[in-house]
């Protein structure tokens, strides 16, 4: 398998935790894909990926698979124990919703603030993002208040149990994990009040997958 991604980039993060959650991590490539210089913006990036993100999973049948949501679900179910996803059907139905809840209300919030709010990856890659990019606007603003309420939301969950989806890490924690990092980078703190967020971020740190990611 090859992983194509930016090593230390929010999203590419969710993955490489997977892989060492999976201890799959010998068994992948990684292809490093220049984000800066706008490389998964060109015709040879799109190929594999029309939406033009990372991170990529390229399978041994050269099949192509983006989101991480869905290179997730591949990698947790290959040994037939799926520990991310979910086992039950209630599991995998519980763990889906607070993923999603995590992408749009957090790292996907904070990735249109830093894109259209912030000069972002600059503008020899921006202009991919939004023709018109001159660095601001109010759309992209908004994203902030919206990212900062995602923060407070996660921190009333993690008040009432240990892991964003339940009793146990889950693909939900990796993208929750994925979005603070990007709001590190985005200049966005955790609201000092979100104690439970913040007491959980220190525990999870913890594990060797999180700790030593692939
Ligand atoms: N929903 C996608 C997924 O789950 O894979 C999001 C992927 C994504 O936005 N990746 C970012 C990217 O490629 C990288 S990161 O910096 O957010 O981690 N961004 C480039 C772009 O032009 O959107």
């Amino acid at each position: 398998m090859k992983i194509y991604d930016t090593p230390g980039f929010p999203n590419p993060l969710r993955i490489r935790i997977v892989l060492a959650e999976k201890g799959l991590a010998s068994q992948v490539e990684f292809v490093p894909i220049d984000l800066p210089a706008a490389e998964h913006k060109q015709t040879a990036f799109l190929a594999k990926n029309p939406t033009g993100t990372v991170p990529v999973l390229e399978l041994e049948d050269g099949t192509f698979l983006s989101e991480c949501t869905a290179i997730t679900e591949y990698l947790d179910n290959l040994d037939g124990n799926p520990t991310l996803t979910g086992k039950t059907p209630r599991e995998k139905g519980v763990i889906h919703m607070m993923q999603k809840r995590a992408e749009s209300e957090l790292i996907d919030s904070i990735g249109i603030y830093f894109h259209h709010a912030t000069p972002g990856l600059g503008a020899r890659n921006e202009v991919y993002k939004s023709p018109d990019w001159s660095g601001r606007s109010e759309w992209g603003t908004m994203h902030r208040v919206k990212a900062e309420a995602g923060m407070r939301y996660f921190n009333e969950v993690l008040k009432a149990q240990p892991y964003v989806a339940g009793e146990h890490f889950s693909m939900a924690d990796c993208t929750v994990l994925g979005g603070l990092l990007f709001a590190r980078y985005a200049d966005i703190p955790v609201p000092a009040e979100c104690t439970a967020l913040l007491e959980w971020k220190a525990r999870v740190d913890q594990r060797p997958s999180v700790k030593n990611p692939a």
